[in-house]
C-alpha cells in the first residue's frame, strides 16, 4: 500500500465530519474540507481563507466559512444521486498526499434499479493560491439517462449557524463566469468568488438562483456508456489579500483580478492545473519530505500525513497570517493560533523552509501592538502577547466568558487570556531559535530583538518580588488542569530564558533597540530590572525526592489513581465522573508541562532528573490534551525509554489519523501534526538548537529500516540518513557547515 495515498472503500456515512477534516486540502492561502459533492445533512463544508475574519457583536473574532463551491447536485432520470439511498456497489475514495488531489469512484444502483458511474475529483492548486479545481464526470451504464446537474456558489453555508457575509451580490457574465461578491458583517472584508464551467459535451445550460445561491443548471441525455464531464473552476479572492497589503485595493480591482485568476485557469483546465499543482508538490517533497521506511505502512503514512498537512496549513507569504490550532481544516479552534505554533509546529518550518518561520515570526512583530496593548490592560509594561490571535488588529481573541452554566445560570470566567501568560515566552524562545538557525542579523536588528525586549519587560514587571527572590504568580502552566497557580516551572524557565536573551541583546548591542523603545521607557533602568530579575527569578529544581515542583505545592494535590482513564482511547473522559472544581485539586494533569523543559531544555537537567520527573509527571498524566504525546514520545527517546518513546509515537500518529471517531471533527490537530515531525525529527533523529548550533544523535527505532530528514541550517541544507549501519550526514546545498554529530563536532 502506498504511504502517499489515504484510501476509503466504502462511504463510512457515519464518519463523514472526520474525513472531511482529515483529508482537507488546502495551500496556506485557503483550506477546503472534502466535503462530498452531493448533499448529506451531516455534512460540514467549510471553505476557510486564511486571515478573512469576523467578529459578530459580543464574540470573538472567527475565521468566517467562506460560499461553498464543492457542491454538486446530480439528478439521473429524475432520482436525486445520493449514497444513503440505492445501493452502492463499487467504491474508490483517495486523497493523494503526493500531489493533493481527492478523486472519488463510485458505482452506484439508483433505488430504481439503474446503474452508474460517477467520478469527482478535486484539486486546491499548489501553484496557484487563489484556484480551486473540481470534475465531475458520470456515466450511464444500463440504460441511456437524462443527467442534471445543478453546481455553483452555495453562500448559505455558515459557522455553526452564524452567518459573517451580507446578502452577496451575484453576477453572471457573458463569457459563462458567474462571480458573487459579499463582504464580511463587522470586519468588511470583501471577498469575491468566480466560477466558470468545461462542458464535455453540449447540453443545455440555464441559471438558477436561490437566496445567497448561484448556479449553474446543466442537463444532457447521456447515452449508455458515454461519460459526460463537466470541470468546475473557482477563483477567491479577497480585499486582504497580500496582493494589496501595500493600500492598492479597490472593490473594481478585487473582482477584475478574481476574473483574471479565473480567466488563466479556466483556459488550462483541470488536468493542466493537475499538472502544475503536482509539480508545486514534487519540488515540496523533494526539499522536504522526512522519508520514514519502518516496516509499518500506518507509521510511514502518518508521518506523511503530517507533512501533508503542515504544508497547506501556513501562508508562504503573508506575514499578517498565523496558523490556527485546527489550520484551515474546520471551525474548531475559530481559526485561532496558540502557543501551538511556535513551540509545536514552527520547528518544522526552521528545520526545512526558514523563509515561512520567518515570515510566522514577522506575524508574531505584526502583533506587537495588541500584546502592548494587552500588557497595558493587565497593568503591565512590555508586550504581553494575546493567548489566542487571529487577523493583526483583532487583539486578544480569546474568549473572557464560557456559556452560562445551564443549571447555576452563572456565566464562567476563562482564564487563560489573563493568565496563561508562558506564550509570550514562546514566542521569543522561536524567534531565539530562528536566530540560532539562521544567524539572520537582518530579522533580528528589524524585528526579533524589539520581541525580545519588549517581552522581557513585561516579564521583568510581571515577577513579583517575594521571599527574597523573584516569583511569578497567578498563572496557568502548559498543563490547563490546574489553575491560578504560582511558579510554575514551564513559565518560569521560559520567562527566564527570555530574560536572559535580553539582558544579553541590552549588554552587547544596545544602540538600535534603546534608541527605539526610549521614548516608552528609560532603558537604562529597564536593562538593569531585566538582568536583576534574570538573575533572581525562582527557578524551581529537584527536591530531596528528585522531584521538581510544577508548581508550588504540587505534592500536596489530592492523590487519584487514574489508571482507568488512561487505558481508555478517548479523551476527557475524567469529567463524566468529576467536575472541573474537584479535578482542580487532584494530583491530575492534562498534558506535558514541566517535561517541556526536558525538550527544549535539556541541556538545563541531568538525566537522572529528567527520568525521575518524567515518571513522577507522566504517571499522573492524562494526556487529554493533543500536545501531550509527542512531547512524551521525544523526552521518552531522550532517556533511552524506547518501548514508551514508541507507544507515544503511536498514540501521536493517531490524534487525527487513528480510529476514535469524532476527535477531528472540527478540524485536524495542527499542533499533533508538527509534534509528529518533532517527535521523529527531534525524539528519534536527536535534533537540538543551541546557542553553540545543531546537535544530531539520532537512533533508529526497533523494527524501522531506516529514516532521512532534511535541515537547513545556516544557508545550507544538510540530509541525514539513520539506517541500520548507523548514521550519516551529507551536504546538499550551500556552504561546509559543522554540526555536531553524535557527540563530536562534524564539518559536512
Ligand atoms: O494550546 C492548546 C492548549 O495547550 C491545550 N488546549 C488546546 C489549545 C489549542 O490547541
Amino acid at each position: 500500500m502506498s504511504k502517499w495515498i489515504l484510501t476509503s472503500d466504502k462511504p463510512d456515512l457515519g464518519r463523514m465530519r472526520k474525513h472531511e477534516s482529515i483529508w482537507t486540502q488546502g495551500n496556506g492561502y485557503m483550506g477546503v474540507r472534502a466535503s462530498f459533492e452531493e448533499a448529506y445533512t451531516k455534512a460540514v463544508r467549510n471553505t476557510l481563507i486564511n486571515g478573512v475574519f469576523d467578529c459578530p457583536k459580543g464574540e470573538v473574532p472567527e475565521l468566517a466559512v467562506i460560499p461553498d463551491a464543492t457542491n454538486c447536485d446530480i439528478t439521473l432520470d429524475k432520482e436525486v444521486f445520493n449514497m444513503i439511498c440505492g445501493k452502492v456497489d463499487k467504491y474508490e475514495a483517495s486523497l493523494n498526499m503526493e500531489n493533493g488531489e481527492f478523486t472519488r469512484l463510485v458505482e452506484w444502483t439508483c433505488p430504481k434499479g439503474k446503474k452508474y458511474a460517477l467520478a469527482f475529483s478535486r484539486i486546491v492548486s499548489d501553484a496557484r493560491k487563489h484556484i480551486m479545481a473540481q470534475k465531475v464526470s458520470v456515466t450511464p451504464l444500463s440504460d441511456d439517462a437524462d443527467v442534471e446537474l445543478l453546481t455553483g456558489l452555495d453562500g448559505k453555508v455558515t459557522n455553526s449557524g452564524v452567518q459573517h457575509f451580507n446578502n452577496p451580490e451575484k453576477r453572471a457574465y457573458p463569457d459563462g463566469v458567474k462571480g458573487m461578491y459579499l463582504t464580511t458583517l463587522q470586519s468588511k472584508v470583501d471577498v469575491a468568488i468566480h466560477f466558470g464551467l468545461k462542458i464535455s459535451h453540449e447540453c443545455n445550460e440555464g441559471i438558477s438562483i436561490d437566496r445567497r445561491g448561484l448556479y449553474s443548471r446543466l442537463s444532457r441525455k447521456v447515452q449508455k456508456g458515454e461519460t459526460f464531464t463537466v470541470e468546475k473552476i473557482v477563483s477567491y479572492a479577497h480585499s486582504r489579500d497580500f496582493e494589496y497589503a501595500d493600500g492598492e485595493y479597490n472593490d473594481e480591482k478585487l473582482r477584475s483580478d478574481g476574473r483574471a485568476y479565473l480567466n488563466e485557469a479556466i483556459d488550462m483546465g483541470y488536468d493542466k492545473l493537475l499538472e502544475e499543482s503536482s509539480l508545486s508538490w514534487k519540488n515540496f517533497w523533494e526539499s522536504s519530505l522526512v522519508d520514514v521506511k519502518s516496516g509499518n505502512d500506518f507509521v510511514d503514512k502518518a508521518v506523511v500525513f503530517s507533512q501533508y498537512h503542515l504544508h497547506i496549513m501556513a501562508s508562504h507569504d503573508d506575514n499578517r497570517l498565523g496558523i490556527g490550532a485546527k489550520a484551515l481544516s474546520g471551525e474548531g479552534y475559530m481559526g485561532h493560533s496558540f502557543w501551538d505554533t511556535e513551540i509545536y509546529i514552527l520547528p518544522y518550518y526552521l528545520c526545512t523552509q526558514p523563509r515561512v518561520a520567518r515570515r510566522l515570526l514577522e506575524y508574531r512583530y505584526m502583533l506587537l501592538p495588541v500584546a502592548k496593548n494587552k500588557a497595558n490592560r493587565f497593568g503591565f509594561k512590555g508586550a504581553m502577547y494575546p493567548w489566542e490571535s487571529a487577523w493583526i488588529t483583532d487583539g486578544e481573541a480569546c474568549l473572557e466568558y464560557g456559556d452560562i452554566d445551564l443549571l447555576t445560570g452563572k456565566k464562567r470566567k476563562f482564564m487563560m487570556a489573563e493568565t496563561e501568560i508562558h506564550i509570550t515566552a514562546g514566542v521569543s524562545f522561536a524567534v531565539w531559535q530562528y536566530y540560532c538557525m539562521t544567524g539572520d542579523e537582518e530579522f533580528m536588528a528589524e524585528y526579533g530583538n524589539e520581541i525580545l525586549v519588549r517581552t522581557a519587560i513585561f516579564w521583568a514587571d510581571r515577577a513579583e518580588k517575594k521571599n527574597g527572590r523573584y516569583e511569578i504568580c497567578g498563572v496557568i502552566g502548559a498543563d490547563e488542569y490546574k489553575e491560578d497557580v504560582d511558579n510554575n516551572a514551564y513559565t518560569n524557565y521560559m520567562a527566564h530564558k527570555n530574560l536572559v536573551l535580553a539582558d544579553k541583546i541590552l549588554r552587547e548591542n544596545p544602540n538600535h533597540i534603546c534608541n527605539k523603545l526610549s521614548r516608552e521607557y528609560d532603558m537604562e533602568d529597564m536593562a538593569k530590572k531585566i538582568a536583576e530579575v534574570a538573575e533572581n527569578l525562582y527557578l524551581p529544581m529537584p527536591e530531596e525526592d528528585g522531584i521538581i515542583n510544577q508548581f508550588d505545592g504540587v505534592k500536596s494535590l489530592k492523590p487519584k489513581d487514574i489508571t482507568y482513564y488512561k487505558n481508555l482511547d478517548t479523551v476527557f473522559d475524567i469529567f463524566k465522573d468529576y467536575g472541573l472544581a474537584e479535578i482542580l485539586e487532584m494530583a491530575v494533569f492534562k498534558q506535558a508541562d514541566l517535561v517541556m523543559l526536558f525538550y527544549l531544555m535539556s541541556d538545563k537537567f541531568d538525566k537522572e532528573t529528567i527520568r525521575k520527573n518524567f515518571e513522577y509527571y507522566e504517571e499522573r498524566t492524562l494526556h487529554d490534551s493533543s500536545l501531550s504525546m509527542c512531547i512524551h514520545a521525544l523526552v521518552a527517546v531522550g532517556l533511552g525509554m524506547n518501548e514508551m518513546a514508541d507507544k507515544f509515537f503511536y498514540d501521536c500518529l493517531c490524534v487525527d489519523l487513528g480510529e476514535n471517531t469524532n476527535n477531528s471533527d472540527t478540524g485536524i490537530h495542527s499542533a499533533s501534526i508538527g509534534g509528529i515531525w518533532l517527535a521523529t525529527v527531534m525524539g528519534y533523529g536527536g535534533l537540538r538548537i543551541n546557542d553553540s548550533g545543531i546537535s544530531i544523535s539520532p537512533i533508529l527505532p526497533q523494527g524501522w529500516e531506516s529514516y532521512s530528514f532534511p535541515i537547513y541550517y545556516r544557508g545550507s541544507k544538510i540530509k541525514v540518513f539513520v539506517d541500520k549501519a548507523g548514521c550519516r550526514a551529507e551536504r546538499v546545498s550551500g556552504d561546509e557547515i559543522t554540526i555536531t554529530l553524535n557527540g563530536n563536532k562534524t564539518t559536512i
